[in-house]
């Protein structure tokens, strides 16, 4: 399929019930996020209504005393929201299901896995000269391994749980030191350095195929480049030899047959953003 038609009323295809501890995981995981947004939402609202309030009280650190507060209370709620990053649901192995080949641009047949290599672009600052690095699969399979089974979206309106396997972006970016306009690592991804590329962009060796990455998402624990789908070698029509999963975002942005990646300040041009759908895609 190259088309995605708009969205059916979303069906899940689980054959086996989930059990009651992860049902319920996604059930709190659910109400939870719902929560954190309905509670920024009142905090913004506050903001508004009192900011004339706040800037006639009388003054604690040069500062009026309700703005110091306000300032306090967004520290905190800043720290409480990146402290939980929000997760995709995991599942265990034995929900994994097949997974249909969906989306054929850019897997065109002149192409030989034997001797494809992934090229990177490194972040350059402005004037900075170029850096591009060119790595193998062996190489990608030298990194740390991690295995994640999760439930993967197609906006179209089916979903499947399916396990992965490759390495985590960021295990890529501790050993391959692009996303920094310095070229220093990545080596707390929760407290990046100042320096990090705002976006990634993702795109098959034939450039039929392109998505952007916000940086949120590049850093994410679980953002993949792929290279194994239900404990076999990833198939060709499924994105051999790598792919990206990022199983907080629906599957448009899951490019298979990585050719190119990308870091950059401006937002990266993105295949179905382009044709009506949302940039960040996420759900
Ligand atoms: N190169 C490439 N990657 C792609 C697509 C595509 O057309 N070309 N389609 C996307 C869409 S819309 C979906 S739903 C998933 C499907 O992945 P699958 O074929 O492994 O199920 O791949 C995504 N990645
Ligand atoms: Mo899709």
């Amino acid at each position: 399929m190259t088309n995605e038609t708009p969205p059916a009323p979303p069906a899940v295809n689980v054959a086996v019930p989930a059990p009651a501890s992860e049902a319920a995981a996604l059930q709190a995981a659910t109400k939870r996020s719902r929560r954190s947004f309905i509670g920024l939402g009142l905090a913004g609202l506050a903001g508004l209504a009192g900011w004339r309030y706040l800037l006639h009280t009388p003054e604690a650190d040069g500062l009026p005393v309700g703005l110091r507060n306000v300032l306090d209370f967004n520290a905190q709620l800043t720290q409480a929201y990146s402290k939980h990053t929000r997760l995709a649901p995991e599942f265990t192995k034995g929900h994994a299901r097949r997974l249909r080949a969906n989306g054929d641009v850019g897997l065109g047949n002149e192409f030989d896995p034997a001797t494809w290599q992934l090229t990177v672009q490194g972040y350059a600052a402005p004037g900075a000269p170029a850096r591009t690095q060119h790595v193998t699969l062996a190489d990608v399979k030298a990194l740390p391994r991690t295995e994640m089974t999760t439930e993967f979206k197609c906006i179209e309106g089916w979903s499947v749980v399916v396990t992965w396997a490759g390495v985590r972006l960021t295990d890529f970016l501790a050993r391959y030191p692009l996303a920094t306009a310095s070229g220093q690592p990545i080596l707390n991804p929760a407290a990046p350095p100042a320096d990090v590329a705002r976006y990634a962009s993702f795109v098959t060796p034939d450039e039929a195929y392109y998505v952007g990455l916000e940086q949120e998402t590049v850093l994410h624990p679980q953002t993949l480049l792929c290279y194994e789908l239900n404990g076999q070698p990833l198939p060709l029509e499924h994105g051999a030899p790598l792919r990206l999963v990022t199983p907080l975002k629906y599957g448009i942005k899951h490019l298979k047959r990585i050719g190119t990646i990308a870091f950059t300040d401006t937002r990266p041009a993105d295949y179905w953003a382009e044709r009506g759908y949302d940039w960040y895609a996420g759900h």
